[in-house]
This record gives C-alpha cells, structure tokens and sequence, in this order.
C-alpha cells in the first residue's frame, strides 16, 4: 500500500516544490499539501488541499486520521529574519509544530517524519570553514536556537521512543517558483528577479559575506533521498550537514554579468549583516555523502543559467 503524506507548510519555497516533486513520485492523490492559508491556488486546485494551523495538534491529528497519513514533512516555520523581528512568535512555531508531529509519531500515528534544520545552528564560535557535522553550535538568532533545540529533541524522540525522524541543515536555498520569505539567504533569491526586472539589485548583505547556498533542485533531490533511505543506514538522527556551493554577493553578481553585462550591483548592508556574520562560510557534509549517497549537481554557474532562463519566461512572456 502507498505511503499517505501530510506536507505541512506547503504554500512555502521548499513546500511549493517538494509538493510537486512527492506527487510525481507517490501519485497526487497520496500527498495532501497544506497550509495556514490558500494563497497558492495553482497548488490548492493541483490536487488534495487542507487549510491547517501548524500551531494546532488537534487539526494536524484530525487530519492525520481522515487521509490516514502515516508520514509527515513539516516544513512551516518562522525564518531568521523574521524571527529577529517575532521572537516570541518564531519559538512559538517552529518549537509547538514539531512538538506536535513529534508526539502523533510518538504515539504511533506518523511512521516516518521529515523537519528541516538550518546553518543557523551554528552561531560565531562556530569553526568557519568547512564546518564539521559535530561541532559548538551556539546560535545567536531565535531561528538558530528553536533548529538547535528542535534537532536535540528529534534525537531524544528517536533514541527514547524509536520515532524515524530524518533532518537536514539546509544552506540557502535558491530558486524561482516560489520567493523564500523572511530569511538571511533571501538576497541570492531577489537578486535574479531584480536583475531580470530592473537589471540592477541592492544587496543587503556586504559584498565579501560568504554563505553556503544550494539550488532547489538539489535540496529537493537531498530530501527525497534522505527519506527513501533505509533507517538503518541513517547514523545522524538531529540533523545533517549538508552542502553544495558557497558564494559570496559579489560572486553571485559576477556570475549575473558573465551572462547580463550590463548588470549593476550596489551594496547597503541592513541588520541581516551581523546574522550572515555569525554562520559558517562553508560546510562538510561528508556524513550525508556517505550515509545516503548525497551529492549535488548545480555549481554556481549552472545555477545562474537557469534561474536566468527561467525568470526571463517568467517576466518575459
Ligand atoms: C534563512 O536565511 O533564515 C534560511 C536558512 C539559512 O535557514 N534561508
């Protein structure tokens, strides 16, 4: 029988397309999308669709019995920047929503959970370069501390009550279906459209600030990997590094000109500054490649190229 998953927080960039991509590999009707709004309707009307507080465990639970979920992506959260605005909102959701899954898995409910963590665990006392799996993680954001907590309590739900929850450290994520929405990373997202729209862009981070970053395609593909894996293989039950490209705005501005000459970039550094300043400038994720076989495929200029052609149809047509 097939698997019947519940993606909470659907409507956001990584659910927008991990909704589409668990669809095409367990057939629309087996994967219910959902959010605390409809203001996607391309995803709403694409198949079967619940409007759900991720704050709510009696929703998420009613849910859960009347599609017989047995598998859960929570993917509603508040990000970094935001949560620097709404602390008391970010530990709010992003800690209650996993506590829920946590406990309907706990109660043998849900078989298999998936919860994204973050770089933002790693905080200034973090080693910058090539950051180990096992390392200080002394986060300075509300988002990095509930990742820090949450992936402490994925572990405690694993080894005391054998609950299969699977997580990775995402990098930034770029793509160009779906904007991010209140995260550090956000630039090297904006920066395409703006470049496409306008042919320049102002970035809030400075020009040198180097970020590990990965492509929604290879974000996607490294979460469909991790939950096909076999539990067994899966030795890393907090989080996972994982990594694909670092590059700083400038990088990424050069990387726009090689196709668009006249591109102009300028820099204005905001409060996001000092929060890019306290995470790592690259990652190993050597245990990821090992555990489950991850390995990315976009470098930065395969990237470039197809957000580029991508927006150009978007705006262009
Ligand atoms: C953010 O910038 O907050 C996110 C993240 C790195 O988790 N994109």
């Amino acid at each position: 029988m097939s698997s019947k998953i519940l993606i909470i927080g659907a409507c956001g960039q990584i659910g927008t397309e991990l909704t589409t991509k668990l669809r095409e590999l367990h057939g629309v009707d087996n994967v219910i999308a959902s959010d605390i709004n409809t203001r996607k309707l391309e995803l709403v009307n694409a198949g079967p669709f619940v409007i759900l507080d991720a704050k709510n465990f009696n929703a998420i639970k009613d849910c859960c019995i009347n599609h017989k979920v047995d598998t859960i992506y929570l993917m509603a959260a508040l990000l970094s920047a935001t949560g620097e605005k709404y602390p008391m909102e970010a530990w709010d959701l992003n800690m209650n929503s996993l506590f829920h899954v946590l406990n309907l898995a706990k109660s043998g409910q849900i078989k298999k959970v998936f919860w994204p963590s973050s770089i933002a665990v790693f905080g200034p006392t973090t080693p910058t370069k090539n950051t180990p799996q096992h390392t200080i993680c002394e986060p300075t954001t509300v988002y990095g501390i509930t990742k820090q907590v949450g992936e402490r309590w994925c572990e405690y739900y694993h080894d005391k009550y054998g609950v299969d929850v699977r997580s990775i450290r995402y990098p930034g994520i770029i793509s160009h279906k779906a904007m991010p929405g209140g995260g550090t990373t956000d630039y090297a997202v904006e920066i395409y459209h703006e470049a496409i729209k306008e042919g320049k862009y102002e970035s809030f981070l400075s020009e040198d600030t180097n970020l590990p970053m990965m492509f929604m395609d290879d974000a996607i593909k490294a979460t469909t990997q991790i939950m096909a894996a076999p539990a067994e293989d899966i030795t890393i039950r907090s989080s996972y590094n994982l990594s694909a490209i670092s590059f700083t705005p400038k990088e990424i501005a050069e990387s726009i000109k090689a196709e668009m000459p006249d591109f102009k970039m300028t820099y204005k550094p905001d409060f996001r500054q000092a929060i890019a300043d306290s995470w790592p400038s690259s990652i190993d994720d050597s245990v990821a490649r090992k555990d489950w076989n991850w390995s990315h495929d976009f470098d930065l200029e395969k990237m470039t190229s197809e957000m580029l052609t991508q927006l150009k149809k978007k705006y262009q047509s």
